[in-house]
């Protein structure tokens, strides 16, 4: 059974997931508009991505005998700048997220709950993941420049 203090807590990240799954969205549908299909696409594969984390989490602290809280999902910004711009901004919210997932192992470890601690640290391997991506897509906008982004917006728009 899990502690209420890590119920709590992991309660918190499940909120977080969602708010970053909202976050993806709100690119996807800026994307669209602004007539990169692909970059939209890529962002509501994420987005997605995204809300199976929450779901994973909200079925563990069932099995875990303990209680899921659907909160209020805070408000998610709507508009940006250039391609570049917005994975900049991905790979910046990415890391942040990789900090709080590093804070709730902790609160794992705290309370000596080692079966959390096995569950969680699948999310931070996963962060490792989900930050060199957005890194090597900075990467690639960049040195595509303005005349290769529509190629670069085609790759990522082959993201199943
Ligand atoms: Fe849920 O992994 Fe990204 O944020």
């Amino acid at each position: 059974m899990l502690s209420k203090k890590l119920q709590d807590t992991i309660n918190e990240q499940i909120n977080v997931e969602m708010w970053s799954a909202n976050l993806y969205l709100s690119m996807s549908v800026f994307f669209a508009k602004e007539g990169f299909g692909g970059f939209a696409a890529w962002m509501k594969a994420q987005s997605k991505e995204e809300m199976q984390h929450a779901y994973s989490m909200m079925d563990y602290v069932i099995k875990r005998e303990g209680t899921v809280t659907i909160g209020m999902i805070n408000v998610v910004p709507t508009g940006w700048g250039s391609p570049l711009e917005v994975f900049e901004s991905v790979y910046k919210h990415e890391v942040h997220i990789s900090g709080l997932i590093d804070k709730v192992v902790d609160v794992a470890a705290s309370e000596r709950d080692k079966a959390s601690q096995d569950f969680l640290w699948g999310f931070v391997r996963e962060q490792v993941e989900e930050e060199a991506t957005a890194k090597e897509i900075v990467e690639r906008i960049k040195i595509a420049g303005n005349n290769g982004i529509f190629y670069i917006d085609a790759q990522l728009g082959q993201r199943k």
